[in-house]
Order: structure tokens, then C-alpha cells, then sequence
């Protein structure tokens, strides 16, 4: 029975065709699901407080609006992967506790501060862009509820970016200090942004059965490279330099050569030793204890409801 069960997986996962909820699916696609979009999405909500730093101290009211629409943007995106997970069957208050109990990842980048309005801009341009490159294909991953959030979350993504690069266009055109800081926070975000998309595929653990499964449609390093060659030109037309001394247009390979990758700094960073790790985590666990009495009221809300549908 199993094995024809799996062959059916086999086939739909083969047709390009999508695996839904209550289809029977292998115990390590499951697994691997769960582990990945949980990740994804507590990247989306830990990566709230990088940005949120700067709500209060926006320079405008334009770029306060702004800034508040596209961190409750990423609330949002953080909600549609938790409700993505629900539907293989996790618990979403259990994934919280996993992240405040440092038992499951998020994305090694927001653990790095935001030191200057700048860094705003740079998150934009730098950190959603290279979302967007890793995000783009798993528009196409085999599991549906997944696939179809991830349609979603890549349009406001990519109003995210462009907002950053306004900001930094906008900045650029201003006074020698504003392009200094733009500079400072492109110095400081670029190795990160290029950690994001994960190790280097021979040290990758995942990729293979991944891309198996049509879960990645990309291996790391494709996609990093895939970044890099985006980015080079927008740097041009910014007018900042890239933190790269050995980053040269390759014209055999018909793609950007760029320097080695500070592996140890990433692998400390997803160990939970990176700058801000500590406090990311405890804001984290302070602001869910904090929203206790909120989960109290609205479970007390439904059952409320629930009695009042029986005894109509
Ligand atoms: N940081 O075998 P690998 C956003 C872990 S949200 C930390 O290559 P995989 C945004 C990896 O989990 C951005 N850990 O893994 C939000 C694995 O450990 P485990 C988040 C990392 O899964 C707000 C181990 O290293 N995007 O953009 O095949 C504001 C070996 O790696 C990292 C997503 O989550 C990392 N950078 O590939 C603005 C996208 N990289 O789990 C922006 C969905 C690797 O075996 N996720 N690790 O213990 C993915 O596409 C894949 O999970 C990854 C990693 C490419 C990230």
C-alpha cells in the first residue's frame, strides 16, 4: 500500500503538480516542510525588530508610514507560514517555543544591528532582495498551501525592496554625511546578505533530498550567484562600492567571481552566538508572554462562541 502510495507522491511531485494537506506524502517531506517554513517564518517575525528599531526615529512621517506598513507587512507573511505549517500538522504555540528555547533556527541575518537610518534602506535593497531571489522559486515548490503563500508574500517583498532602494536613491542624492551612511550600511550588510541564502552546497545537508522533492528549486550557491549578478549593476547605478575587493565581472563564466564567504562568522550566527542573537530572542519571548492575556481572551471569545452555536 505504501509503496503505491508513494509512487502516486512520486508522480504528482514529478508532474510539476502540487502535494495538498490530505495527500499522503513521505514522513521526511513532512518533516522537512515543517522545519523549513517554520524557520521561514520566524525569520519573518524575529525580523521585525531590526527595522522596528528605527519606527519611533524615522525621519519623516512618510518614512514612518512606510516602515510601519512593511514591518506589519512581514508580520503578516509570518502569520501565512505559521498557518502553512498548521496544515502538516504542527502546533503553532509549540514552533514558538522551540524558537524561544533557541531548538529551532531563523535566518542568520537578523541578528546583526541596525546601527543607522541607512541600514533601512539596505535591508530593503540588500536583505529583501536576496529574499526575493530565494523566495521567487519556491512560488513553485511542491507543497501547495506553501507555494500559494508564497505567492503573496513575493509581491509585498518586492514592494519592500523597492522602497529600500528609494530610500538609499533618495539619500544618495543628499549631503556627503547621508552618502557616508549609506556606504557604512552597505560595508555592514553585504557578507550577511550573501550568508542568507545558506552554506555552500557541498556543506549543505538539505539541498539533495530538497531538490528531490521539489521543495528547493535552487541550490544555494546558484542562487547566491544569481543574487550577485543582480546586485553588481544596482550598486553601479547607486553609486556605492561593494565591500569586495576580488568581486570582477567573469567573462568565461558569464557571471560576477567574488570573494570568499566568512564561514565561520555564519556558522557562530546560526549557532546563536551573532551580535544581537541574545536579545532578538529574548524580545521575542518577552513580547509572547506579554501577549498571553490577548491568546487568553480570544480562546475564552471562541468557546464563548462555540456555547452560543449549540444552544441555538
Ligand atoms: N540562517 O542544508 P541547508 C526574509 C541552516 S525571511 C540560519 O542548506 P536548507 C525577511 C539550515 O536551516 C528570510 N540558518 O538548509 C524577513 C540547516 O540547519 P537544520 C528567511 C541557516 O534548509 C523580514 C543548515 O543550516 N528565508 O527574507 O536546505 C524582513 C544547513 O543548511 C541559514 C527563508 O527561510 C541561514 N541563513 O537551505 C526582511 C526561505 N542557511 O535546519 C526579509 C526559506 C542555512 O538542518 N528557506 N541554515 O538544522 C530556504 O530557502 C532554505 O531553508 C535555506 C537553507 C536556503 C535558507
Amino acid at each position: 500500500m505504501d509503496a503505491e502510495l508513494e509512487r502516486e507522491f512520486d508522480r504528482v511531485v514529478g508532474a510539476e503538480q502540487r502535494i495538498e494537506p490530505r495527500d499522503w506524502m513521505p514522513d521526511g517531506y513532512r518533516k522537512t516542510l515543517i522545519r523549513q517554513i517554520a524557520q521561514h517564518a520566524h525569520s519573518e517575525i524575529i525580523g521585525m525588530q531590526p527595522e522596528a528599531n528605527w519606527i519611533s526615529r524615522a525621519p519623516s512621517l512618510r518614512r514612518k508610514a512606510i516602515l510601519l506598513a512593511k514591518v506589519q507587512d512581514e508580520a503578516g507573511h509570518g502569520l501565512y507560514l505559521y498557518a502553512a505549517t498548521e496544515t502538516l500538522g504542527a502546533d503553532r504555540e509549540d514552533l514558538t517555543r522551540k524558537l524561544v528555547e533557541g531548538r529551532q533556527k531563523y535566518s542568520s541575518i537578523f541578528n546583526y544591528p541596525t546601527l543607522n537610518f541607512a541600514d533601512v534602506g539596505v535591508i530593503g535593497w540588500l536583505v529583501d532582495g536576496a529574499a526575493i531571489v530565494n523566495q521567487v522559486p519556491l512560488c513553485r515548490t511542491s507543497y501547495g498551501p506553501y507555494a500559494r503563500a508564497m505567492i503573496r508574500i513575493c509581491k509585498e517583498e518586492s514592494f519592500h525592496q523597492r522602497q529600500g532602494y528609494e530610500l538609499l536613491m533618495t539619500m544618495m542624492r543628499g549631503t556627503e554625511a547621508q552618502r557616508r551612511m549609506v556606504q557604512d550600511a552597505v560595508d555592514r550588510w553585504w557578507w550577511p546578505s550573501l550568508m542568507m541564502f545558506g552554506p555552500p552546497d557541498a556543506e549543505s545537508s538539505n539541498t539533495a533530498q530538497s531538490m528531490a522533492w521539489r521543495i528547493k528549486r535552487h541550490t544555494n550557491d546558484e542562487l547566491r550567484q544569481k543574487f550577485v549578478d543582480m546586485t553588481v549593476p544596482q550598486a553601479d547605478a547607486l553609486g556605492v562600492t561593494l565591500p569586495d575587493p576580488e568581486l570582477r565581472w567573469n567573462a568565461d563564466r558569464g557571471h560576477h567571481d567574488f570573494g570568499e564567504i566568512d564561514w565561520t562568522e555564519f556558522w557562530q550566527v546560526v549557532g546563536g552566538n551573532g551580535p544581537c542573537s541574545r536579545q532578538r530572542i529574548e524580545h521575542r519571548r518577552a513580547a509572547h508572554d506579554d501577549g498571553a492575556w490577548v491568546r487568553e481572551a480570544a480562546a475564552a471569545y471562541a468557546h464563548r462562541q462555540t456555547d452560543r452555536e449549540a444552544i441555538a
